[in-house]
């Protein structure tokens, strides 16, 4: 069966992206060679205990990541995604994404497995600061009521992810008839069992990525290509179809 045929009759899709979805839009990758901050494995900032060593250097790269997405704007592969919300009945997007371009293309529905950039709270009690001070480089942001640290808002190695969220997109991938991973080295659990467990209990899996992953043999097709230039021709398929909602 080709994706082709699957498209002119799917009722449920499931979409699982990373980072390379949003690398069209001019963000970094994690795993990609060149870039500022690619001295550094993702496993040596995002972690509790390297933000407790070095909070500046945490904050720093951060801070960094913010900037850029001050500047940068969904791309047509964020805004496929988008219509296929509006299009089929039963649509669940699952991202490893905190950069919140998703909903900026307009998903209604966005499942943060890894939490949002965007916004950050006290380690110690909890009380959320989204706009922290961060005007004094050689300064940490601290909590205006009790004097904590105050971190990012996302899941860092070692955390939890918040669990009702992983939930609805493990029901969502055991339950669609298309499950799409998108832009993701496929690297890290449990984002990366989403495929393997959609693929378990029926669902027809494409992998879309400019290049093979560790993954690629399990799905039922690899598109090699860039997001923004595939994901749309998926849209117009869908659309072509009349997958449109009742
Ligand atoms: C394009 C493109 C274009 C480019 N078009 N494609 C051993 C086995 C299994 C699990 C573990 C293990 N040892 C440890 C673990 C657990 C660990 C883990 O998975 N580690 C692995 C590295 C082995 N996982 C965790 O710790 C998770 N929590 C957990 O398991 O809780 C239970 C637990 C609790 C306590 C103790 C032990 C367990 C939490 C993981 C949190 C990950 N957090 C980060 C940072 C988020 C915040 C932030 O943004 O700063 O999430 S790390 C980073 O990696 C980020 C990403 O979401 C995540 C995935 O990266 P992604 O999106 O795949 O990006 P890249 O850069 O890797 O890939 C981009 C891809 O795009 C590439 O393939 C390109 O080719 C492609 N591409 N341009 C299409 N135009
Ligand atoms: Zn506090």
């Amino acid at each position: 069966m080709e994706l082709s045929a699957i498209l002119q009759r799917t009722r449920s899709i499931c979409v699982l992206t990373g980072a390379g979805i949003s690398a069209e839009s001019g963000v970094p990758t994690f795993r990609s060679v060149d870039g500022l901050w690619n001295k550094f494995r993702p496993e040596q900032l995002a972690n509790f205990g390297a933000f407790i060593r070095d909070p500046k250097l945490v904050w720093e790269w951060y801070n960094y990541r913010r900037k850029i997405l001050e500047t940068v704007n969904p791309n047509p592969g964020h805004i496929a995604i988008a219509r296929m919300e509006e299009m089929v009945h039963d649509f669940t997007l699952a991202t490893q994404n905190v950069d919140n371009l998703h909903r900026r293309a307009g998903n209604k529905r966005v499942l943060e497995l890894h939490g949002n950039i965007t916004q950050s709270h006290c380690i110690d009690c909890g009380t959320r600061d989204d706009r922290p001070d961060c005007s004094d480089e050689n300064k940490t942001p601290r909590c205006k009521s009790c004097g904590g640290l105050i971190r990012p808002a996302v899941v860092w190695f070692g955390e939890m992810l918040p669990q009702d969220v992983f939930e609805e997109a493990k029901r969502a991938a055991q339950r669609c008839d298309l499950f799409l991973s998108v832009g993701t080295s496929a690297l890290v659990y449990p984002a990366a069992s989403l495929p393997m467990a959609a693929k378990q209990a029926g669902a027809y899996t494409v992998e879309i990525n400019i290049e093979r992953t560790e993954q690629s043999g399990m799905f039922d097709e690899t598109l090699l290509g860039r997001a923004g230039e595939i994901l749309p021709l998926i849209a117009d398929s869908i659309q072509l179809n009349k997958g449109v909602k009742a």
